[in-house]
C-alpha cells in the first residue's frame, strides 16, 4: 500500500500539471536514448532539468548521464523568509549554493509568526505541495520540526528519497494527530522483513511542534521523536532470503509535503489509509482558503561513511558488480546545468505527450 501511496503523489499529481508535447518513457529495463539521455523522476527521457534532482541513473542512458548530486552539508535550515527556496524546480539549474530547497509542485507561504514558519499549502485545485532539498545526503541525521495536518484524506510527509527510490519516511495521515508512521524502502520496495510502524501517544501533532528525526547511518536507521528513539533497524535486519541486504544506501534528497490522498482518483486502500475523502467544506479550509502543514526548521548533520575532502562537490553513481546496490563516490564535478564541465543543456523539461502520460498513469494505477 505504501508504494502505491507514494507513487500516486509523486507521479500522478506532479504530472497532472505538465505541458504535453513529445515523449520517450524510460525505466530500468528500457533506458533512455543518447539523444535524450536522462530519465526523470517521472519516467521520461530528456536533457537539462531532466538530469537534475530525481534523475534515475539506472534508467538513464548510462550511470553517469544524470548530473552529479550536490554533496551533503551540515545545516540548520530555518524559514524567516522564502529567500533560500527556489519557487520552481523546473528553473532551478542545479546551483545548491544559491538555493537550499526547490518547490516541485504546489504553493508555499511564510507565515512569519515567531521568527518565521514555512507553510506548505493544499488546495482543492493545486493537488498538494512538495519541496525537495537541493543537496543530497548520503547518510545523515535529519530533524524536521513540524506541525502536521488534521484532516481526513490529507497526508503530511517528511521523507528522504534517492534517485533510485531508496526512501525513508515519516508520514502523518488524516485525523490521527497522536500518531506518526515510519517506513523505508530499498529501490522502491519494502524489504521483506521490515514492515512500517505506527508510533502512538504523541501530544497533538497539529497543535504542537515535535522534532521528527531520521538518523540514517551506513549500518543502522533510527527514527526519533523529540530526541527519543522510537524505532531502530539494523542493516543486517534487512537481509532477505536471497542473502541480499535491502537497506537504503544511495544519496537522497530531503522532501517535505502535504498531499491529497482522499480524492476520487486515489485507490480505495489509499483513501482508507488517509482517513477518507477530503471535506473541502471543513471550517479550517473555508477560513484559511487552504489546508497546510507548518515547518519550523530542518537540521542536517551529514554522516557520510568517510568525510569528504575540501574539493568534493558531488556524489556520483558507479558500478558495483559485487552487489545489487551501486557504488557511490565523491567527485569534484559540477552539479550545475550548463556550467563549464556540466553535461546538461538547460532546455525546458516538460515535453510529454498526452498519450505517454496516459500510458504512465495506467501503469501506476495498476501498480
Ligand atoms: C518499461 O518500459 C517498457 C516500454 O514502455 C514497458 O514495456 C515495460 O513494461 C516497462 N517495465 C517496467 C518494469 O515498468
Ligand atoms: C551559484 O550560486 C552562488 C551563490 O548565489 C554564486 O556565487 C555562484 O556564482 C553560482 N554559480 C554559478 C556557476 O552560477
Ligand atoms: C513551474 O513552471 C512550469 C512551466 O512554466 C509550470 O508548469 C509549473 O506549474 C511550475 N511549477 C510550480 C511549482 O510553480
Ligand atoms: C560494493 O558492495 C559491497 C557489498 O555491499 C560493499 O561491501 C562494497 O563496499 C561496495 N563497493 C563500492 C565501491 O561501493
Ligand atoms: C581532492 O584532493 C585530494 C587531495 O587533497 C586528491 O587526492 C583527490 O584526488 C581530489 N579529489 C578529487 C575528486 O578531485
Ligand atoms: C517574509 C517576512 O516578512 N519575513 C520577516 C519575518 O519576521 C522577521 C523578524 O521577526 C523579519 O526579519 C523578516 O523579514
Amino acid at each position: 500500500m505504501f508504494i502505491r501511496v507514494k507513487a500516486t503523489f509523486a507521479l500522478l499529481s506532479l504530472l497532472s500539471s505538465a505541458t504535453l508535447i513529445a515523449a520517450t518513457t524510460c525505466n530500468i529495463t528500457n533506458p533512455c536514448p543518447s539523444s535524450a539521455p536522462c530519465c526523470s523522476e517521472f519516467g521520461f527521457c530528456g536533457t537539462g532539468n531532466f538530469c537534475l534532482g530525481g534523475c534515475n541513473p539506472f534508467a538513464s542512458r548510462a550511470l553517469d548521464s544524470c548530473m552529479p548530486e550536490p554533496v551533503c552539508q551540515n545545516a540548520e535550515h530555518t524559514f524567516p523568509d522564502l529567500s533560500r527556496i527556489h519557487s520552481n524546480a523546473t528553473y532551478f539549474g542545479g546551483n545548491a549554493t544559491a538555493w537550499d530547497w526547490v518547490v516541485d509542485k504546489g504553493n508555499i507561504i511564510n507565515t512569519n509568526s515567531s521568527g518565521g514558519e514555512l507553510a506548505l499549502l493544499l488546495t482543492e485545485t493545486n493537488g498538494g505541495t512538495r519541496i525537495s532539498s537541493t543537496r543530497y545526503v548520503h547518510y545523515a541525521k535529519i530533524t524536521a520540526k513540524l506541525k502536521t495536518g488534521r484532516w481526513g484524506g490529507v497526508v503530511t510527509a517528511f521523507i528522504t528519497m534517492s534517485d533510485i527510490k531508496d526512501e525513508i519516511d515519516w508520514e502523518f495521515p488524516g485525523t490521527a494527530t497522536t500518531e506518526a508512521q515510519t517506513n523505508f524502502f530499498w529501490q522502491g520496495v519494502i524489504p521483506e522483513k521490515t514492515d512500517g510502524t505506527t508510533e502512538k501517544g504523541l501530544t497533538d501533532t497539529f497543535e504542537n511542534y515535535h522534532d521528527y528525526t531520521i538518523d540514517w547511518k551506513p549500518d543502522s536507521l533510527t527514527f526519533l521523536i523529540d530526541d527519543k528513539a522510537v524505532r531502530t533497524v539494523q542493516r543486517s535486519d534487512t537481509i532477505g532470503s536471497d542473502g541480499v541486504s535491502r537497506f537504503p544506501s544511495t544519496p537522497s534528497r530531503i522532501q517535505l509535503s502535504i498531499w491529497p490522498a482522499g480524492i476520487s482518483s486515489s485507490p480505495p486502500g489509499t483513501i482508507e489509509w488517509s482517513g477518507g475523502m477530503i471535506n473541502w467544506n471543513d471550517p479550517d479550509y473555508t477560513a484559511a482558503g487552504h489546508f497546510q502543514t507548518l515547518v519550523k526548521s530542518v537540521a542536517v548533520v551529514c554522516q557520510d561513511p568517510s568525510p569528504p575532502a575540501a574539493n568534493v562537490t558531488s556524489y556520483v553513481y558507479g558500478i558495483n558488480s559485487s552487489s545489487l546496490t551501486p557504488g557511490i563516490s565523491f567527485s569534484d564535478l559540477t552539479t550545475i546545468n550548463g556550467a563549464l564541465g556540466g553535461k546538461g543543456l538547460n532546455s525546458a523539461w516538460m515535453t510529454f505527450t498526452v498519450a505517454a502520460v496516459a500510458v504512465s498513469l495506467g501503469s501506476i494505477l495498476s501498480y
